[in-house]
């Protein structure tokens, strides 16, 4: 379908800023990998400190890059299946408000000023243009959605008995927890960190900010998982030669995630003393409940693999593995798509592990909780956004893509080193590793008195399969910036492979409406958190002054020394 100059305009921008940024964002992690396996000694390097390229690591790869696709690939959802386009001035509206905020924070980093990592936890401070650079980010980021429920609702009017795209329902569901989940984070920014951080408030509570986050950060998650699941129930049965297992168990599956995406962030805090036992056990409990639509996605996309490898000629029971196009170049898009099912396999296990209070006091803030991350976030989550990025920004430019047979493998070789990478990383954090610690400077330095040999082979691991990583990267950016600097051989359009449902159940209304869903989301988030929200007010503990990472006293101390005693 053709879509207009500024819509098609606006998806290019909204492709190539955060694409142009990732090359910032993949060179810090490799630089991780570097630091941790104690090939430096220091706590920066080419005049970059450890936590600053930490920071810029997360906040870039993670924040920017995820939500500037979200809306990207939103756009391009709602007006290839709704056949209108979302509002001008709307759209354009949004895509400033998140490039200032972006530039805004990356100043911020960049000049030392925020060295306070994605999660950007109190008493560690930050300059507040970081904090303002993050919170119009995220309003720019779901602007938009009250353009596509505009256009939703006008269209449920002229089509009520037509099932709604399952694509659509997945893109309202996502920037629907989205919307909800955000209104925590800004209440943190506006209200608590932003006047501590201008030093009109001496202290913070600390329990409170944290809690309000992972209302925040958990959601987040899932907001940063669904394009992707959009992407295996529409697109990847068609790519794969076959068809979607159940249109039934998509929606099913999407609306438990509106359900459970955000009453379960509590299970960040597992270890916080301040929040009591039984709502900890009750969201970890939702947690668990919260894994079951990505139990039914496996189910059912396996269902779908197998018809198109029996499709494709397959007669044994597991022979359809066999028959999936892999390597197909004109089909690349099946190699990012399958890649990010094959590490969601363990990102997902070790989810579950994590989600169980007993084991997570063995592997809380250790090594293996970046272990678990990169097999979701940088597994199902990176590999459908760059390959998306890519089959987008070709089919709308009319530009063939560069390199199509080196295109195909990228994918195979970033699985291999997250694999390796993660192997490292989760066997470290089982014998103590931890996280978020430039180790080279202490347990990875054989000088240093606390040296930790068991930790040479962990990080050395994760250091290779850092390595296969940026290789792969940097293959990626010379396929989609020589993409982008290469001839246009057709008429561009916006044409997204649709996978028809082999199981088309009949409109079930109540898969087919928000109301009801919003109203029991609402319910459950208010059970889940009003009693967490009470004990983190009630338990706040002594507040915090403001803490920069590289000093143990507080910011202020030398000014005001009774500030400990408030
Ligand atoms: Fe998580 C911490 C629990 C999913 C990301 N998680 C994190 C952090 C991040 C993150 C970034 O309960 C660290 C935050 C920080 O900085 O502190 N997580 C879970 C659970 C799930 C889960 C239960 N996480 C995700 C996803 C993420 C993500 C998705 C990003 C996109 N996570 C936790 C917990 C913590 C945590 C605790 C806190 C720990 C702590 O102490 O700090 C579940 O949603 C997972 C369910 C997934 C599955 C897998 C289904 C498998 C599929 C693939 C099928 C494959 C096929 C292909 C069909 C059950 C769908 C076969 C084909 C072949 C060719 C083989």
């Amino acid at each position: 379908m053709h879509i207009s100059k500024s819509l098609k305009r606006l998806i290019y921008w909204e492709l190539g800023i955060p694409l142009t940024l990732l090359t910032i964002g993949i060179y810090h992690g490799l630089m991780q990998t570097i630091f941790r396996a104690g090939i430096i000694h220091q706590s920066y390097f080419a005049h970059l400190d450890y936590y600053q390229g930490l920071t810029l690591h997360g906040v870039i790869n993670a924040i920017v890059l995820t939500s500037f696709f979200a809306v990207a690939f939103g756009h391009a959802t709602i007006a290839f299946y709704l056949k209108r386009e979302p509002h001008k001035w709307v759209s354009w509206l949004s895509f400033w408000l998140m490039t200032v905020g972006t530039l805004m924070a990356a100043w911020a980093m960049l000049s030392g000023k925020a060295s306070v990592l994605y999660t950007f936890y109190p008493p560690l401070k930050a300059h507040p243009l970081f904090y303002l650079g993050a919170a119009l980010l995220i309003v720019g980021s779901w602007i938009p959605l009250f353009s596509w429920a505009n256009i939703y609702v006008r269209w449920k009017k002229e089509n009520p008995e037509t099932k709604t795209p399952l694509a659509v329902v997945g893109t309202l569901v996502n920037f629907t927890i989205w919307f909800v989940c955000t209104l925590a984070v800004a209440y943190e920014v506006l209200v608590l960190l932003l006047p501590w951080a201008m030093g009109w408030k001496a202290t913070i509570n600390v329990t409170l900010a944290r809690t309000l986050f992972w209302f925040f950060g958990h959601a987040l998650v899932y907001f940063w998982l669904l394009p992707a699941y959009i992407m295996y129930y529409t697109i990847l049965p068609k790519l794969a030669g076959g068809k979607l297992f159940s249109d039934l168990a998509g929606r099913i599956s999407l609306f438990l995630f509106l359900l459970l995406s955000v009453p379960v962030g509590v299970h960040h805090q597992f270890s916080d003393p301040s929040i009591s036992r039984g709502i900890k056990m009750f969201q970890g409990l939702l947690t668990f409940g919260v894994a079951l639509p990505s139990f039914i996605t496996a189910f059912t996309l396996a269902a779908s693999l197998e018809y198109a490898g029996k499709k494709r000629g397959s007669r044994t029971l597991l022979g359809f593995f066999a028959k999936l196009p892999y390597l197909d170049a004109g089909r690349y898009l099946f190699a990012y798509l399958i890649g990010g099912l094959i590490l969601f396999i363990f990102g997902g296990l070790t989810g579950i592990v994590n989600a169980s209070g007993v084991l997570n006091a063995v592997v809380h803030n250790t090594a293996w909780m970046p272990g678990h991350f990169h097999m979701t976030v940088a597994g199902p989550v990176f590999l459908s956004i760059i390959g998306m990025s890519l089959f987008l920004y070709s089919g709308l430019s009319g530009k063939p893509v560069f390199l199509p047979r080196i295109n195909v493998i990228i994918p195979y070789l970033w699985v291999i080193g997250i694999l390796i990478f993660s192997t490292g990383l989760s066997w470290g954090g089982l014998i103590g590793e931890p996280r978020r610690t430039n180790l080279g400077m202490t347990y990875l330095n054989p000088k240093n008195e606390l040296f930790t040999p068991e930790w040479v082979p962990t990080t050395m691991l994760a250091l290779c399969g850092g390595i296969i990583m940026t290789f792969a990267a940097l293959l990626f950016f010379i396929v989609f910036f020589g993409t982008m600097f290469s001839k246009k051989t057709s008429a561009g359009v916006l044409d997204i492979p649709v996978a028809e449902a082999l199981h088309d159940e009949k409109r079930i209304p109540l898969f087919d409406t928000f109301k009801p869903w919003l109203l029991i989301m609402g319910i459950i988030i208010l059970l889940a958190y009003v009693p967490a929200f009470i004990d983190a007010n009630k338990n706040p503990g002594p507040g915090a002054p403001p803490f920069t990472p590289d000093n143990p006293v507080p910011e202020k101390i030398s000014k005001a020394p009774d500030l400990y005693n408030q």
